[in-house]
């Protein structure tokens, strides 16, 4: 079955992750990004094929706004604030129930590979991937290796594991953070087989161009786009830089 179709073009895809509230806070949404209702614009008028929320956010400005038309939305179903130390845990927060009433079109989940709590985001995971799977929304899994025995989170060999733990769990998409070089997304992307890849923003970059080149070398490695947030909505034309990014992910062979 094809889980993509509702959210991607041609096989390539451009999200906009807006998930921060819950795990960095209102600290990441400077300026006008503070107002969901703004992120929603941008959205749609980027021509995004999705935008990222977790449930509070896409019951009160997405559902009852009407936008399930408009735009697709891949529900977030677990999240962490920043404020928690220790080894690193997602919980699941919402249900794959409640994405489907919502209008999902597919739903996210974070795993940190590595963590001592890894075995039970794995099963969670399971869980929500063979009930999304049945209901027939999309699974993206935000693979980030994370917690005291990981060492190095963007080192060649801990992508690469992620981008395959995404591929044995069942995942459509993995979320990755970019490794370094187009030669080992290249493996991030090998790795992750019929898993389809997608590079998971970061920090906003001083210059654009920064970000955009890492765009650039992530979709010559194979990936087929962008979970991206901060570089888009932090910036000071957020529909300037989307366009960039557009280009790079759609206008290549
Ligand atoms: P950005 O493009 O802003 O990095 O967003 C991607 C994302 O995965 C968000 O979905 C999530 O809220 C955040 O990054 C998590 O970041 P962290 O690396 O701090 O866990």
């Amino acid at each position: 079955m094809d889980y993509l179709s509702k959210i991607t073009t041609n096989g390539r895809a451009m999200y906009l992750a807006y998930d921060h509230g819950v795990e960095h806070g209102p600290v990441d949404l400077v300026g006008k990004s503070i107002d969901p209702e703004y992120i929603l614009d941008i959205a749609i008028r980027g021509g995004y094929n999705a935008v990222v929320l977790q449930e509070g956010i896409a019951e009160k400005y997405y559902y009852e706004a009407g936008y399930q038309d408009k735009i697709p939305l891949i529900l977030k179903l677990n999240g962490k604030s920043s404020l928690v130390g220790g080894e690193p845990i997602s919980r699941q927060i919402c249900s794959v129930d409640e994405a489907i009433r919502l209008g999902a079109a597919g739903v996210g989940y974070t795993i940190y590979l590595g963590s001592e709590h890894e075995p039970e985001m794995l099963k969670e995971f399971s869980k929500i991937e063979d009930k999304a799977h049945e209901k027939g929304l999309a699974v993206i899994a935000w693979v980030y290796p994370r917690g005291k025995s990981v060492k190095d989170d963007k080192s060649p060999e801990i992508t690469a594991y992620a981008a395959r733990m995404a591929l044995e769990l069942g995942a459509d998409i993995a979320k990755i953070k970019y490794c370094g070089s187009v030669e080992c997304f290249r493996r991030v992307v090998e790795s992750a087989g019929k898993t389809k890849v997608v590079l998971s923003g970061g920090v906003k970059t001083e210059n654009p161009d920064d970000f955009l080149e890492v765009l650039k070398n992530v979709m010559e490695a194979g990936a087929i786009g962008v979970a991206v947030g901060r570089n888009v909505w932090q910036s000071g034309d957020p529909l300037e830089i989307t366009q960039k990014i557009k280009s790079i992910i759609f206008n290549r062979e």
